[in-house]
């Protein structure tokens, strides 16, 4: 436990806890952001706030005063902060900074907030808690690493190189002005940044902790090498003498980047009262094999396959997806491919001991609805008065619903209570939320987008209890502490690249295999801070796929290390026995995440990721490529035996680094068991963790060595032991119930 100090000088006052440190110029009207050696990563940062249609105000030029210093208790700790006012004019609103640092934090808080002077109601467009900051890595920005977050579920996550160029947001923010202005050289990304000089491995975390009031961007103008982050208060009313904040943005110029970014992950989680959770969800989801055209014979018939297959395919859940409903909106009446209704299906799925969820998309409603005919006044609104479209889907305009409207809070808090309650659903995954924060008019107007979305998602939790609410093409910082589990990319599909619709880049937020790994690669580190991570589905078919073996043993490497929920997506009953083996090889799901190593000194995907266990490590390394190649993989120091799982094959003692061919697409998964010079566990093919969950126990005695296993879901396999002649295979054969083998 260090101390903050604040220490007042002639230019201003610092504010340290010895780890990071805030340096304010009060003529200038700005501040710096030291790291732990003095280093000025962050110079010369104002803050602003903008008046809707009106001026902006910045702390630049105008000066600043030092008004006092606080005790502060919040969810980051014990801290004090330091609350300094804009020297304005009688006739501006005050606008005042304030920077926080914990004892045990290596970050510093800056929020800004204005209080309104003048006689009449202001209303608010913009906080700026970092107005156009120096960034200092000791390189040329244009040498730097962006690391972009995308907005939505669906929206790519991805890093890249600052000598290029962004790339749009995708899909399209619904409804403009508050993107910044898009400018040469300008990067921009949702909620967090991190930059980073990939040289050096030094780098600045940048992001929003808070998260439930206000959408953010964090951007990077590379010329001449300056930072910006905002977060938007849409416009709403501060009455006379009234106050209004900004979210608060946490700095970290500390250490490696990748631990900084894990680092805003805890705060940004710890802010917003993340739900914890004890176990990762499992289980099967219509969607990917059969799309709408899911029916409720279809669904019997994997439901079956799953109650035969239990020992094989151990999940817990049943998602039934789109396509049950009668129209997107009308989610209490079915369709004809559904004719028992949804409550009977429940029934026959709890009959079978799954908990079961159904697939809602309740912030909008399709053009064809019944629900937007009798209630068109219920829907968000262009300045037109027409209602704001959400998305172009399902052969129609979908509708933005108002969830700030009493009636529309009632209809959806009775959907969610039909379908819970009265249907019985344990579970429910809500999709296209992403609707009820588009930009427009609504009944409350004096509500910000996310406030707007909150409100929506507070019905369902409200509604869902204990139960489990996956959130699906939702906003990411709003959702947190309201949501379950979240998908946190693009579509899976059974292929591996989206198709080309003639774009200049490939659509990185369409359907494809390589952009769902993209961003469960790219976002790991929500997984267990902000929710569970829900990197969509498995898929393991030999038919009706245009997935290689080797995509398919690539996209089960990267679910199956990255903690999240395993959710597989194929037609059951025709799988061969070796396909669903790879289903099996990721139950049960250990639930914690490995670290894509090379996240911020690749652009685009990290090829390399690693899970340290209690008695080895797991070292993945990856092919993007579409062509097969050699990739060298870094061993940790000392020599380990090293184990491939996929082609199991045992590649003996190494020590320094590894060169292996790699397929297109494809992946070599290691096992690293350190050399202990004595008969030991070097591999094991019964679950993709190697050992983790299926290796109770390991005693070597002098003499004998001694393996306790435990039932996984895969019930053959084989363990590899090192012993006087080498290495040997010991076969395992229906492994159900706990077993021991020996050798010498
Ligand atoms: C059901 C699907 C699945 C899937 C969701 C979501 O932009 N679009 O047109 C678009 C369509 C579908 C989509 C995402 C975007 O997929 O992610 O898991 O539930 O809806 O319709």
């Amino acid at each position: 436990m260090r101390d903050v100090r604040v220490e007042e000088t002639e230019r201003g006052p610092s504010i340290t806890n010895g780890q990071v440190t805030v340096r304010v110029h009060l003529n200038r009207g700005t501040f710096d952001v030291l790291d732990a050696d003095g280093r000025a990563i962050i110079a010369d940062a104002a803050a602003s706030v903008s008046i809707t249609n009106g001026p902006a105000f910045t702390t630049r030029g105008a000066g600043l005063g030092l008004s006092g210093t606080n005790d502060v208790r919040d969810a980051q700790g014990d801290g004090l902060a330091l609350v300094l006012l804009r020297d304005g004019d009688e006739h501006e609103p005050d606008l005042c900074v304030t920077v926080t640092l914990y004892p045990d934090q290596q970050f510093v808080v800056i929020q800004a907030d204005v209080q309104n002077t003048s006689p009449g109601p202001i209303r608010i467009r913009e906080f700026r808690p970092l107005d156009r900051a120096r960034l200092d890595l000791g390189v040329p920005t244009a040498t730097c690493r962006f690391y972009k977050h995308g907005w939505q579920s669906w929206s790519p996550t991805i890093v890249l190189d600052c000598a290029g160029e962004d790339v749009p947001a995708s899909p399209p923010v619904v409804g403009p002005g508050t993107q910044p202005q898009p400018a040469s050289g300008r990067f921009v990304s949702d909620l967090v940044t991190a930059v980073v000089d990939p040289a050096s491995g030094r780098g600045a975390v940048a992001g929003f902790i808070s998260a439930a009031d206000q959408f953010s961007h964090v951007w990077l103008d590379t010329e001449p090498g300056e930072i910006t982050a905002a977060s938007y208060a849409d416009g709403v009313e501060v009455a006379r003498a009234g106050t209004l904040a900004s979210e608060r943005l946490a700095i970290d110029v500390s250490g490696p980047p990748i631990t900084a970014l894990e680092r805003y992950g805890d705060a940004l989680g710890r802010e917003m009262d993340a739900l914890p959770f004890d176990s990762v969800a499992s289980g099967w989801c219509s969607w990917y094999h059969y799309f709408q055209g899911i029916s409720e014979d279809e669904a019997i018939a994997n439901l079956d396959y799953l109650a035969e297959h239990r020992d094989a395919i151990p999940v817990d859940l049943v998602q039934i997806d789109d396509g049950y409903q009668s129209e997107i909106g009308d989610w209490l009446t079915t369709n004809e491919k559904f004719p028992h209704g949804m409550k009977w299906l429940a029934d026959r799925i709890h009959e079978r001991g799954f908990k079961a969820g159904p697939w809602v998309a309740p912030f909008l409603a399709g053009a064809k609805s019944q629900l937007f005919g009798e209630h068109p006044d219920w829907f968000v609104k262009y300045s037109t008065g027409q209602p704001a479209i959400a998305t172009v889907n399902w052969n129609q305009p979908c509708f933005a619903l108002d969830l700030t409207h009493p009636e529309v809070q009632a209809w959806a808090a009775n959907v969610f209570r039909t379908v819970l309650d009265d249907w019985g659903y344990d579970y429910v995954k809500i999709d296209f939320i992403f609707a009820a924060a588009v930009d427009g008019e609504r009944h409350d107007p004096n509500v910000t987008r996310a406030q707007a979305y909150r409100r929506g998602l507070e019905i369902v939790r409200e509604a869902a209890g204990g139960r489990f609410v996956l959130a699906c093409g939702n906003p990411m910082g709003p959702s947190v502490g309201l949501v379950d589990a979240a998908r946190i990319g693009p579509d899976v599909a059974p292929y591996w690249h989206p198709f080309d619709r003639g774009a200049p880049r490939p659509p990185m937020s369409d359907p494809a295999a390589i952009n769902s790994i993209r961003n469960t690669l790219t976002r790991y580190w929500m997984h267990g801070r902000l929710w569970q991570n829900d990197p969509d589905c498995l898929l393991v078919r030999a038919t009706d796929t245009a997935l290689a073996g080797d995509e398919v043993r690539a996209l089960a490497t990267v679910i199956g290390l990255t903690g999240g929920m395993v959710l597989d997506s194929d037609k059951l009953p025709p799988l061969t026995p070796e396909r669903r083996d790879i289903i099996s090889l990721l139950l049960p799901v250990y639930g914690r995440s490995a670290t894509p190593l090379d996240l911020f000194e690749t652009t685009d995907l990290p090829s390399l990721l690693r899970l340290e266990l209690p008695t080895h490590t797991l070292l993945a390394v990856f092919n993007w490529d579409d062509a097969s190649g050699e990739r060298e993989v870094p061993l940790p120091e000392g020599s380990w035996h090293v184990f491939e799982l996929w082609e199991e094959e045992y590649l003996g003692v190494k020590s320094g680094s590894l060169v292996l061919p790699v397929p297109p697409h494809g992946c070599r998964l290691l096992r690293l068991t350190p050399d202990a010079g004595r008969p030991q566990v070097v591999g094991s093919t019964l679950h993709i963790l190697q050992g983790a969950l299926e290796i109770a126990t390991e005693d070597w005695d002098g003499k004998k060595l001694r393996v306790t296993l435990r039932p996984v879901a895969k019930k053959d396999g084989a363990v590899y032991v090192t012993g006087e002649d080498g290495v040997r295979k010991v076969d395992i054969r229906d492994l159900t119930s706990e077993r021991t083998i020996e050798a010498s």
